[in-house]
């Protein structure tokens, strides 16, 4: 069965059967105050907004019994994994590893580095540490999508310009199609997620899709009339 869900640059042909949903790093540390994005001097309430959309679209894909990955931005505790170079970039407040207001920041197991708890992953649900923006890179996620068949890829979570293109990017070039539903995905730049948005769709869709969520519902819905 093949959805036509309206999007931009064009109808994007969406095959239940081979889909799964990428929630990308939807984590505190990025979303509650006293996190790294936080600490960064980011607006974290933008990033909250999308909340619910998120939370819609994620139990679309459930109620269809459609595969879910969650990806988390984490390093190990001995930061074998976050070379210098990231770890000492710019002049945060708090540094990756650092002790901050919900553990320490950006490492695996630690309170603020767990999914916010309205999206927290069911049994059976992927989720994925990722060292880098990419979700692709260190974490043996393409063998995993290429075990259940999966081809295309439907995109949320933060930050637009950041990891969500990222791995967006890698998903293109490993031959996925991709498609990232606009109001499930944010930035603590408006203009960064505006421009990331027509980065992906120009050229005839050159990175991939975008459609709001009420575009992917309706045409669960008309799949649905149609029988
Ligand atoms: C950032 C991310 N912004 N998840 N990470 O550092 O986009």
């Amino acid at each position: 069965m093949t959805l036509f869900v309206s999007a931009r640059p064009y109808d994007f042909e969406l095959d239940p059967s081979q889909a799964a949903l990428v929630v990308i790093d939807m984590q505190r540390d990025f979303i509650e105050p006293g996190g790294f994005g936080d600490t960064l001097g980011n607006d974290v309430s933008r990033l909250t907004k999308i909340i619910p959309t998120t939370a819609a679209l994620i139990a679309l894909f459930r109620k269809h019994g459609m595969p879910i990955v969650h990806t988390r931005e984490a390093h190990r505790p001995d930061l074998s994994d976050c070379p210098p170079a990231k770890r000492l970039r710019g002049k945060p407040g708090l540094r990756i590893g650092d002790e901050g207001a919900m553990g320490r920041i950006l490492i695996a197991g630690e309170p603020g580095n767990q999914i916010v708890s309205e999206l927290a992953p069911a049994a059976g649900e992927v989720v994925i540490d990722k060292p880098g923006k990419g979700m692709f890179w260190a974490t043996g996620l393409h063998e995993m999508l290429g075990d259940r068949d999966v081809t295309q890829l439907v995109f949320a979570g933060v930050t637009t310009e950041v990891c969500v293109q990222t791995s967006m990017r890698e998903a293109n070039d490993r031959g996925y199609e991709c498609l990232l539903i606009e109001d499930a995905t944010e930035s603590y730049f408006p203009e960064f997620k505006a421009a990331a948005i027509e980065m992906i769709v120009a050229q005839g869709g050159i990175v991939g899709w975008a459609t709001p969520l009420a575009k992917l519902e309706e045409a669960f819905e008309q799949a649905t009339i149609d029988g």
